[in-house]
């Protein structure tokens, strides 16, 4: 199989899974909300084509693709979103609260970033080469925790790459009127390398994402990978103020369209089909797995003993 045709399946995974799982929100499946990643696959499948398997990766609320993309199980995840006791924390977790292997992701924004910069510390105490990697948002850059980390990963010098997706909105407020300035200066004030692509091209984030990685890899410092992007869904589930006339313009820069052309009619058509069945599994699975107990979680816990002991 070619690169091409990876990274294709890789994003068309992402698209169809939002896409299921927007529909299974709809049908009542789901518990807790759930934030589609739907026109930003190409940020994903570049990144994590450049990655080594034992990197450390802190995801936002904002996560499916990226963990899909990190090689994730989609039917585990299928099944954390509806509750299950199949699912990848047991069903505790739902949308934005995932952990598999190097993989962690949290729904407070900004609350990982010093987590993984105490990781990416770690890891530098223990000489590993393994690099730690968060994923903000354009919206995040509101939250102050964020230079505090930044200021210390670049005085030590940590394996850091910090990956801001710009998708020019904060659910339903516009970067513009959210964030003063310009965005690589708030990292170029720290010292770290930027790396700013403005492109839904997946090759073309790859290749930065690649010299982001490297640099950070090298034991320089921390880095920035800065990539603008654009969401097709709305921030959740229906509060989207955009119009109609601003969603046609940002559909023309859609992942999959760009990187289709370099690809076969064929090979289009096989990605589509094992997509499907993949898509259709999971799904299908993770419906008639159980709910976790919430008998066996009392008897066995802490409050619960001494509950019922008295
Ligand atoms: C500390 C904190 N405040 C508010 C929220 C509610 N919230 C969830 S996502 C979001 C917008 C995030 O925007 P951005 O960082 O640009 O990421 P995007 O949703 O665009 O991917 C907000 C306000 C939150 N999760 N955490
Ligand atoms: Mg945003």
């Amino acid at each position: 199989m070619s690169d091409n045709y990876i990274l294709y399946k890789t994003m068309l995974l992402i698209r169809r899974f939002e896409e299921r799982l927007l529909a299974e929100f709809s049908a009542g499946k789901l518990v807790g909300t759930t934030h589609a990643y739907i026109g930003q696959e190409a940020d994903a499948a570049g990144i994590f084509s450049a990655t080594d398997p034992d990197d450390v990766i802190f995801s936002n609320h904002r996560c499916h693709g990226h963990f899909l993309a990190y090689g994730g199980d989609a039917y585990r995840l299928a099944a954390e979103l509806m509750g299950k006791a199949t699912g990848l924390v047991g069903g505790r977790g739902g949308s934005q609260h995932i952990q598999w292997r190097n993989f962690y992701s949290n729904g407070i924004q900004g609350g990982i970033v010093p987590v993984a910069t105490g990781m990416a510390l770690a890891e530098k105490e223990k000489k590993t080469d393994k690099i730690t990697i968060v994923f903000i948002g354009d919206g995040t850059l509101g939250e102050g925790v964020l230079y505090e980390s930044l200021n210390i990963a670049s005085l030590w010098a940590l394996p850091l790459l910090v990956i801001l997706e710009d998708n020019h909105y904060a659910q339903t407020t516009p970067a513009e009127k959210a964030v003063a300035g310009s965005m690589p200066a708030r990292f170029d004030a720290f010292g770290l390398k930027v790396w700013e692509r403005d492109t839904t091209d997946v090759l073309k984030i790859q290749s930065a994402a690649r010299e982001a990685i490297q640099h950070v890899r090298s034991g320089i410092g921390p880095a920035c990978l800065l990539l603008h992007t654009y969401r097709f869904s709305a921030h959740s589930k229906g509060d989207d103020p955009r119009s109609a006339q601003e969603l046609a313009r940002i559909r023309q820069f859609d992942p999959l369209t760009v990187h289709a052309r370099r690809l076969t009619a064929a090979e289009l058509e096989k990605a589509e089909a094992e997509v499907t069945t993949e898509i259709n599994d999971a799904f299908l699975r993770a419906d008639n797995d159980p709910f976790p107990s919430l008998l066996v979680e009392r008897q066995t816990s802490h409050v619960g003993r001494s509950t019922l002991d008295v």
